[in-house]
């Protein structure tokens, strides 16, 4: 019982991981009375849920935490690229800086969400039948917030054990001496492949796609070495995100492919997959996500040095094909750590299931097309999320006329900035559809969109405005300008989840904002600053 049945704020945030703390602090600061609701049982939110073996942060810090001094001054990491368990230790450090969980309702799921015209108040229904009350509205979901969980038959025949990777059990499934299935090459099978290969008998990875994993080149952090780096450098990395397509500390080189000799561009290759983590994608030459030869030629590098890791020629061609199986990161790369080596082992394996698509479960494990019975005992299914638009779409969000969202989405996704939605008043949400989202350093996306909503509701506040709601011209001409900006890159050409294919049934669109952090950052606050152009005010 950690609310009341009715309950009334200011502000009332759906979600306490990075976006919804960041709008809590922010708004506290300007003087609102704030509440989360929260589906999970503490703050963190995919921190909380990403309890499955090997799961770790795949953008480095300091790249990946809040830019509040207050935060990151005494804060200090063990390594680049953090586990769950350090990561959860991070949002115990901001609970006790921030103070947020005294205004958190956990184990909280909204199941419905209307704006009451009448009494010019957010009511927001939970699951356990109690209701919330509030001016505004503001939803910090993530963008995996639904799972997804294909429906082959049999599934729960298996005697086994299974898990989708986001309700993996916290305290951990034995796979020592196991035989363990992972059907899925996200970020996520890639983790839980290596991860589990360490002490299993034997793994065997299910890849539809094979991810174009990068290195991600782990290193230990020291305490000396951060604190010097605080002195000023945090600073600049955390003002510089903000410039960069993607808000990490690099960006793409102002030059094309071709400019460089063959000789340059080798060398050039070679200097970013030594950096490692994302920097062969997001610090390659500019032309590589929009232009194909110059995407062939980054593949054809990847490729070489990625085959020359892997002995058995079957599972070569399955997780390093001399031709693409999809141009270069338009779907998203793993960070890997020796998975490659891991299932080169022969007592590891690897399952074409474009070839030989997954049939059934049954007691024993699981059934391909051609018949095979491959048996295990735990099956760790990392296939993913409806990701983007699946957690905002399933929480009974309705408009002032009582239509769903997820009945206004049906043909397509509409919304204003990547932070409002027509017929929605007062109400924003972050890290979420049309904005950079897939295509952004999670932090920083969210401190951007956050800083713009709040100095929105502060603007509302302090010009006495009551009501705040996009029209939908201004939705049509965003969800516009998205597809233009996707159609100049080559990601429209991949079947991936930042397109919508990844999910049955799923209208075919770009769900981000392709066109970089600058340009995003310029349209929302032109729109704010020009008295909230696109938006009905009253
Ligand atoms: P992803 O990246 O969506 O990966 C899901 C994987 O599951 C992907 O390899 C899919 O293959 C595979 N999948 C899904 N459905 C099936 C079926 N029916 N048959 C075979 N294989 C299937 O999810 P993650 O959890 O790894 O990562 C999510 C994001 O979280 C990640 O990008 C990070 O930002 C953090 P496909 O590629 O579609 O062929």
């Amino acid at each position: 019982e950690n609310y009341a049945k009715e309950l009334e704020t200011d502000v009332l945030i759906v979600g306490a991981g990075f976006g919804g703390i960041y709008l809590m602090h922010k708004l506290r600061q300007q003087g609102f009375k704030c509440k989360i609701f929260e589906a999970g049982a503490d703050i963190g939110g995919i921190w909380h849920w990403n309890c499955y073996p090997g799961a770790r942060v795949d953008s480095q810090v300091p790249i990946y935490e809040y830019s509040l001094p207050e935060i990151w001054k005494d804060w200090t990491w063990s390594c680049r690229y953090p586990g769950t368990e350090e990561l959860q230790k991070y949002f115990e450090h901001v609970e006790k800086k921030l103070d947020i969980k005294k205004d958190c309702a956990f184990n909280t799921r909204v199941i419905g969400a209307q704006y009451d015209k009448p009494s010019s108040q957010w009511l927001v229904r939970t699951e356990d039948g109690r209701t919330g009350k509030a001016k505004y509205l503001l939803l910090a979901l993530g963008f995996a917030a639904k799972r997804h969980f294909p429906d082959w038959p049999g599934m729960d025949k298996f005697k086994g054990e299974i898990h989708h990777s986001s309700f993996w059990p916290a305290s951990g499934v034995p796979v020592k001496g196991k035989r363990v299935a992972v059907i899925g090459t996200g970020s996520t099978g890639i983790q839980i492949a290596q991860e589990t290969a360490k002490e299993a008998a034997t793994v065997t990875n299910f890849v539809r796609t094979p991810n174009l994993c990068l290195p991600m080149q782990q290193k230990l952090l020291t305490k000396e070495e951060q604190d010097k780096r605080k002195q000023g450098e945090y600073q600049e990395i955390f003002t510089n995100r903000l410039n960069t397509f993607a808000g990490f500390q690099y960006d793409f080189v102002e030059k094309d492919t071709f400019d460089d000799s063959p000789e340059d561009r080798e060398a050039f290759y070679k200097k970013l997959f030594e950096a490692g983590g994302f920097e062969f994608w997001l610090a390659n030459y500019r032309d590589v996500l929009k232009n194909s030869e110059a995407n062939r030629a980054a593949y054809d590098f990847w490729a070489k040095v990625t085959r020359k890791r892997i002995s058995d020629p079957e599972k070569r061609e399955i997780l390093a094909p001399l031709e693409p199986a999809h141009a270069f990161g338009t779907k998203r790369p793993s960070l890997e750590q020796n998975y490659y080596e891991m299932l080169d082992r022969p007592e590891n394996k690897v399952v074409d299931v474009k070839k030989t698509p997954i049939k059934e479960f049954t007691e024993k494990g699981i059934i391909t097309s051609d018949g095979k019975l491959h048996e295990f005992d735990v099956i760790a299914l990392a296939t993913g999320f409806d990701s983007v638009t699946g957690g905002i779409k399933n929480m009974g969000l309705k408009d002032v006329d009582g239509v769903e969202l997820a009945e206004k989405w049906k043909k397509g996704t509409y919304s204003y900035l990547g932070v409002s939605l027509s017929g929605f008043p007062n109400c924003f949400f972050l890290y979420g559809a049309q904005g950079p989202t897939a295509f952004s350093n999670g932090p920083t996306c969210v401190e951007v969109q956050g800083d713009w909503i709040v100095d929105a509701i502060v603007k509302l506040r302090n010009e006495g405005i009551n009501y705040c709601d996009a029209t939908h011209e201004a939705e049509k001409e965003w969800r516009e300008k998205v597809i233009e900006l996707s159609d100049e890159t080559l990601f429209p050409q991949t079947k991936s989840w930042y397109m919508g294919d990844n999910i049955p049934g799923k209208v075919r669109e770009q769900l981000n904002f392709a066109g970089g952090f600058p340009l995003y950052s310029k349209l929302l606050r032109s729109a704010l600053d020009d008295g909230f152009r696109g938006f009905i005010t009253a």
